[in-house]
Parts: structure tokens; C-alpha cells; sequence
């Protein structure tokens, strides 16, 4: 990429970011009542549950008019079939070229904790036998990102990442692996917001996208409740390994949130023309990606020691609906405590998976293809 449509590339960035922060963090928001647990249970009960869509060779377009402007989830199955990283990348190949590095792991809400030998933390993970969606383990340290510095973190993200010197085991992987990986087949090539990227072809393995993270976990470990906190889409790509979990309509976001915290949480109305109260579960298995579409409240449970590489982004397409939520919700949040463990949750997803529809394998997420 030229020197100039890098340079250029920034400055939108910086504008997008100026102008969200002036005309949404700055505002004060109309608080939109409260939902107590009793309602919120009952909501979640009533609602429609079911899998989210898996899908395979998929055109730019048809993912485009059926799942992102649409905001609905789906698991593009195939969705890794021209990236090396699929033969390449492994427990071991990461121990190899990075065992040396020292990680800081994080907890089940993305807050730091301790730092250890890279090698010594995949070994440990891969040894953990597979779990089933619910059992888990809160206590797991996770490996998602480790960004040294926010300038360099800014200098990745427009683009110059390769010529940055950098101890950071996120940003050392970045440089080495770009060759493996790329813009998932079925994603538009050009027009996006986040990152800015007028003209020219979006290379989210030049460019580090917002949330960039190449994510290692253990069977048991959990990213808790939470909406992304930018509240924009993100791929969530699997490698290895089986991650599982829901995703929640719009209109639940509140509903869920007061479920898995407990007390009241603020309560949000539906938002656009789709109302419907409505929970996905997702069992993504290694090959696959999965859109988690803007705003939307998920939780995810690795299952299966697991490698996944993750990144978010708006399409120009999508900005004005984005900008709208956004402004009308606020910024993303992550929840006190998981949903999984919420009592009257799981009755929801176990009496779901006993009655799980034919082709829908019971033991979804247990290294068998859900759909078959
Ligand atoms: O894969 C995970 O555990 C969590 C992915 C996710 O939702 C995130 O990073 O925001
Ligand atoms: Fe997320």
C-alpha cells in the first residue's frame, strides 16, 4: 500500500473517531426505564431459540443483503478455505516460532492478569480435556491480545506495523504470520468505515483492524456476556478447536444482560424492523467464521482447547443504521458474570439441545459438525 493512501487511511480513522466521540460519548443519553429479573427471565424463555445458519460458498453479495445489513448471524463454513493458516497453524507451530514470549493472559472479562511463558500456557491448554457448553471454569486465564504500546498499536492499524520494533507477542505474530491469512472470501473488498478504507481494498493482514487478536483458550474458559465496545461486526475465526455460546437480538440486549448480572439492567427497545425477541446458539468448528453482527449481546465458550483469530469492522453500507444505535445505546459493556451459569438459562439451553431438530447433532460442539 502507497505512503499516501496509508496517510490518508489515518486521517479518516482519526475523523470517524473524532466525530463519534463529539456526537455520541459527549451526549447524554435518555435512559430507557428498567427490566427486573422476573421480566427478564420471562423474555428469554419466551423467545425464539434456535441455530444460528451455517452457510458455504457464499458470495460477497448474498452475505452482504442476507446477514450483515441484516444484522443476522451466520457460520460461513468454509469461510477459511484459502487461508495457509489452516495447515500451518497449530498448538505447536505457535509454541515453536513464539514459546519464548512472555503473555499477559486475561480474565473472562478482558481484564489483565497474570503473565507467563507462551509455551508453557499452550501446553497447559492443550492437555485440558473437551468440556460441553456450561461447564466452566472461571478461574482460566485467557490469551487475547498484548499490545505494548498505543502508539505502536496506531502505527499497526494504519499500516505500518512492519517496520515497527515490538517485544509484543500480538504484534510480532501480526508482522510474521500476514502471509497465512486474509480478508475472509465472502467480506466486500472495498468500502468500509472502520477502518477507513476509501479507495483502495480493505487487507486486514497489512492493517490491523480494530480488536485484532489471535486468541488461544482452554476447554472451560469463557468470554462472559457482552457487547463489543465499539459495537461494530466482528469475524470470529476458528482454527482450532470448538468455541460455543448465543447470540442475542436487539431487543434482548437488556433482558440478558439483567439475567446474567442479576439485579435490574437498563431496558432496551427493539431496534429496526426486526423485533422479534431472539437467541442464536452457535457450535463454530476449526475452517469456520462466524459474523457477530454490530451491537449484538453474545457470550462464548471455548470447548475445545481452541486457536481463533478475530477483528471488527463497519461497512460504509452499514454507518448510518451503526452510528444510530450506537448513539442511541451507548458504547459497548461486559456483564458481572456469565449467563451460562444463570439457573434458569441453562434449563433454556439444555431442554433446547434435547430437542435439538433433526441434523442438529445433540453433542453439537464436541468435535462433531453441528449440522450435517
Ligand atoms: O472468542 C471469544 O472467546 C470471544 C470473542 C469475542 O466476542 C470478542 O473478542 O469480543
Ligand atoms: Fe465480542
Amino acid at each position: 500500500m502507497g505512503l499516501l493512501a496509508n496517510a490518508w487511511n489515518a486521517v479518516g480513522d482519526i475523523g470517524v473517531w473524532a466525530y463519534e466521540e463529539a456526537t455520541i460519548y459527549r451526549r447524554q443519553r435518555q435512559s430507557m426505564g428498567r427490566i427486573g429479573q422476573a421480566e427478564a427471565l420471562a423474555r428469554l424463555q419466551a423467545a425464539e431459540y434456535g441455530h444460528v445458519e451455517r452457510v458455504t460458498d457464499i458470495s460477497v453479495a448474498d452475505f452482504r443483503d442476507r446477514f450483515l445489513l441484516r444484522r443476522q448471524p451466520v457460520i460461513v463454513a468454509d469461510g477459511l478455505r484459502d487461508w495457509q493458516a489452516r495447515e500451518l497453524w497449530s498448538f505447536d507451530y505457535f509454541a515453536r516460532e513464539f514459546g519464548d514470549m512472555q503473555v499477559q493472559l486475561q480474565d473472562a472479562g478482558f481484564r489483565p492478569r497474570s503473565e507467563v511463558g507462551l509455551r508453557h500456557y499452550l501446553e497447559q491448554i492443550v492437555q485440558r480435556p473437551a468440556v460441553q457448553l456450561g461447564e466452566m471454569d472461571l478461574d482460566l486465564e485467557y490469551l487475547r491480545y498484548t499490545y505494548d504500546s498505543y502508539f505502536k498499536h496506531l502505527l499497526f492499524t494504519w499500516g505500518y506495523g512492519h517496520r515497527v520494533k515490538t517485544g509484543s507477542f500480538s504484534f510480532r505474530a501480526f508482522q510474521q504470520i500476514r502471509e497465512h491469512w486474509g480478508r475472509p472470501y465472502f467480506l466486500p473488498a472495498a468500502g468500509y468505515r472502520i477502518p477507513w478504507v476509501q479507495p483502495g481494498s480493505l487487507h486486514p493482514n497489512e492493517r490491523m483492524c480494530q480488536d485484532w487478536g489471535l486468541y488461544f483458550s482452554a476447554p472451560g474458559a469463557c468470554t462472559r456476556l457482552h457487547v463489543d465496545g465499539m459495537r461494530s461486526n466482528a469475524v470470529l475465526c476458528q482454527i482450532a478447536g470448538v468455541k460455543s455460546g448465543w447470540i442475542f437480538s436487539p431487543s434482548l440486549e437488556g433482558a440478558a444482560r439483567c439475567a446474567a448480572e442479576g439485579g435490574e439492567a437498563e431496558a432496551l427497545p427493539p431496534s429496526g424492523s426486526d423485533t422479534a425477541d431472539r437467541i442464536w446458539r452457535f457450535d463454530l468448528q476449526p475452517g469456520e467464521i462466524m459474523l457477530i453482527p454490530r451491537g449484538l449481546t453474545h457470550e462464548v465458550h471455548t470447548l475445545s482447547p481452541s486457536i481463533s483469530l478475530t477483528y471488527n469492522f463497519v461497512t460504509n453500507e452499514e454507518w448510518p443504521a451503526y452510528f444510530r444505535y450506537k448513539s442511541e445505546r451507548g458504547a459497548g459493556w461486559i456483564a458481572k458474570a456469565p449467563i451460562a451459569g444463570v439457573p434458569e438459562f441453562k434449563r433454556i439451553y439444555q431442554a433446547a439441545s434435547q430437542s435439538a431438530p433433526v441434523g442438529v447433532a445433540a453433542n453439537a460442539g464436541m468435535g462433531v459438525p453441528s449440522l450435517v
